[in-house]
């Protein structure tokens, strides 16, 4: 098949770029650095070194042997998506560009601005480029299982569901509340999606996933061909950032109760169920909802794995709660449906406990670079 992935720079593009190159897959890809950029004003950088565009073309070809397009720019610029997608007819576009920082975007109002800008701005331009050109392209976009925020409900499958209102009943899209400006672009994102889907009858997956983690999958056969990892208090994740704080020795900071519970799925189980999904389309004119995680913890089981991990490593590792500086539940109920994936024959191959170990080996000979960047580890930015 012929893919085009916007945000193949970031931590999933490049993965999933990897990935449907060994397969075989042709890909042709588009990102503005805007993630680089945004690391780098925050004063942190990717725990493995990031070569430049052209080099990672470069080294995909000497190592996996296949052909990547990487065309540098803004998909917020309609012409220039339009253009792409007119030269090549993918089959399917895949789309994580995104500002994909909760953080990021809760610093203050232009941040907040910027990030609903580039997200909708972006999902708006890849509607109408796929509607004008070739509207049976299928548009795999992703959202975030964070769009439903932590329901006391089990949160469906489904985009829309049945409810009684008033004591009249109707089918309403999934209830959905962010936790941050980030969350709240994703749900914009996902109306526009069901809408224009309505309207155009576009082929479209809208995939809620949960927080990755992971250093690599095996097609990394060379620190050249490295997706980029972050650490830091806005674009590092929890459990990735947990194995971080681990190797430099600093506590492992839950945020207040730590009793927050999320689906969590590793970076080769995502990239695993990104390929199901691209070879399993929707039937044409669906809006199909898939949720995309493999297990479900609390923080604070996190931290526990990560600092059980550290210790078979010969680590000193030790858990302190920090006051919380976000707003959201410390301790709710959490359980999300999973059924899509699993009926398309999708099975998880990495799970938590033994990866985080794996993590933790894969970082250790890059201590030095991660002893850079200490002071961009205790969160900064307050929600209120
Ligand atoms: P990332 O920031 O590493 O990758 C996103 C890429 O998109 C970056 O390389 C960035 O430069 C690029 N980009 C952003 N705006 C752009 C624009 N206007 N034009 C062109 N390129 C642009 O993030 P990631 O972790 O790879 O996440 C990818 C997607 O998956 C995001 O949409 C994110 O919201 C979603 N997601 C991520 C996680 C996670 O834990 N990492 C979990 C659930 C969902
Ligand atoms: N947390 C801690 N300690 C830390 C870091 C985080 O306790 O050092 C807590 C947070 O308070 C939160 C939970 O861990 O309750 C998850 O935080 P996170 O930073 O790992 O994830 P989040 O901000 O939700 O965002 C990440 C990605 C985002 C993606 C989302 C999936 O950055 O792109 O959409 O995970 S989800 O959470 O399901 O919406």
């Amino acid at each position: 098949m012929k893919v085009l992935i916007l945000g193949i720079d970031g931590y999933l593009g490049w993965a999933l770029a990897l990935r449907l190159i060994s397969r075989n897959h042709e890909v042709i890809g588009i990102d503005n650095l805007a993630t680089r950029k945004a690391v780098e004003e925050i004063g942190s950088d990717s725990a493995f070194p990031l070569p430049s565009p052209e080099e990672r073309v470069k080294e995909v070809k000497k190592h996996l042997g296949g052909n990547l397009e990487f065309h540098v720019g803004d998909i917020t610029n309609k012409d220039f998506l339009s253009d792409i997608i007119k030269r090549n007819k993918p089959d399917v576009v895949v789309h994580f560009a995104e500002q994909r920082s909760a953080p990021y975007s809760m610093r203050d109002l232009d941040h907040a601005k910027y990030t609903l800008q580039n997200n909708l701005f972006g999902t708006l331009n890849l509607i109408y480029s796929v509607k004008e050109i070739d509207p049976a392209i299928h548009i795999l976009k992703m959202g975030t299982m964070g769009e439903f925020g932590t329901p006391n409900f089990d949160i469906p499958e489904s985009p829309f569901v049945n409810a009684i209102i008033n004591g009249k009943e109707d089918k309403i899209f999934t209830p959905r509340w962010g936790g941050s400006i980030y969350h709240f672009s994703k749900i914009f994102d996902s109306y526009l999606l069901a809408y224009y889907n309505q309207l155009y009858g576009l082929t479209m997956t809208d995939i809620m996933q949960g927080p990755v983690y992971g250093t690599k999958i095996p097609e990394m056969t060379s620190e050249s061909l490295r997706t980029r990892f972050d650490f830091d208090e806005s674009y590092g994740t929890v459990v990735n950032r947990f194995c971080v704080e681990a190797i430099l020795g600093l506590p492992l900071t839950p945020y207040g109760k730590g009793g927050q519970t999320r689906g969590f799925i590793s970076l080769e189980d995502s990239v695993e169920a990104l390929k199901t999904l691209i070879e399993h389309p929707p039937k044409q004119g669906e809006y199909r909802v898939v949720n995309q995680f493999m297990e479900v913890h609390s923080v604070n089981e996190i931290a526990e794995m990560v600092k059980n991990a550290g210790e078979q490593l010969g680590l000193q590792t030790s858990i302190q709660h920090v006051p919380n500086p976000r707003v959201e539940k410390e301790e709710h109920y959490y359980n999300p449906e999973k059924r899509i994936l699993e009926e398309l024959g999708f099975k998880p191959k990495r799970n938590m406990k033994d990866e985080v170990k794996v993590m933790i080996e894969d970082l250790l000979p890059y201590k030095e670079r991660l002893e850079r960047y200490k002071q961009v580890i205790m969160p900064k930015t307050k929600w209120r």
